[in-house]
């Protein structure tokens, strides 16, 4: 859609819902994303099985956030469905909460089944050692909205991911306007690490590109292992 909209202000996260009709899902919406997750109230989900491949990646400045596009990165297989990894980016601070607590910064992995399903994978980030993953990332982030960079042909997704594959499971909707629900969120328990100069870095184009958590109206949040 080309209707300006940003994270604070007149066209902030507050009114997305009015700044256009396709945008009505973002106050309409009862299945909106992000959410805060309680721990101690969630169901039981099977584990995410990962089959990412190094590919070749495109860094783009896309007026929202800096995202990765990817050629042939692998994707997921969960409950038996499969999806192709198309791109990632990032937001500061985490657009989700875990018991209330926000991170300093999540990478959302995107995907996208045949049949066109969206399904992401949120990699929550704590302050700590430099991400050697990000470094490569964030050398090349274009400075400018609607500017891109070549990355390389080697860029491993499966380098962005923490040791242990534990994830919050729910259903939810895109996190920026149109809003569209039916976007099935996995958010990965244990945090990676970012350098404070990272953080930095990111936050130099992007002060702050976090949508603020919407309610869960019944919705149940599974938990794997
Ligand atoms: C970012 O978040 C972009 C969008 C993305 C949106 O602004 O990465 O991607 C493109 C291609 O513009 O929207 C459809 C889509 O992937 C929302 O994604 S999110 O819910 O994971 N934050
Ligand atoms: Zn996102």
């Amino acid at each position: 859609s080309s209707v300006h909209w940003e994270y604070q202000g007149k066209a902030g996260a507050a009114h997305w819902g009015e700044l256009a009709p396709e945008f009505a899902a973002c106050q309409q919406g009862k299945a909106q994303s992000p959410i805060d997750i309680r721990t101690s109230r969630t169901g039981t989900s099977v584990p995410i099985g990962f089959g990412y491949r190094a590919s070749s990646a495109e860094i783009v400045n896309n007026g929202h956030t800096v995202q990765v596009d990817l050629a042939d990165g692998g994707g997921i297989e969960v409950a038996g469905a499969t999806y192709r990894l198309v791109q990632f980016h990032f937001h500061t601070p985490s657009e989700e909460a875990v018991n209330s607590r926000r991170y300093p910064l999540v990478a959302h992995l995107v995907h996208k089944s045949d049949a066109g399903e969206l399904a992401v994978v949120a990699v929550l980030f704590r302050q700590g050692r430099e991400n050697a993953a990000l470094a490569s990332v964030f050398a090349g982030m274009p400075a400018t909205a609607g500017e891109k960079h070549p990355a390389g042909t080697g860029f491993d997704p499966t380098s962005l991911l923490p040791t242990r594959r534990g994830y919050y499971g729910y259903t939810g909707s895109l996190t920026t306007p149109p809003c569209s629900e039916g976007v099935r969120w996995h958010i990965l328990k244990q945090p990676v690490e970012v350098s404070a100069a990272q953080l930095a870095a990111f936050r130099k184009l992007y002060r702050m590109n976090a949508r603020p958590v919407q309610p869960l109206n019944g919705r149940v949040v599974l938990v794997n292992p």
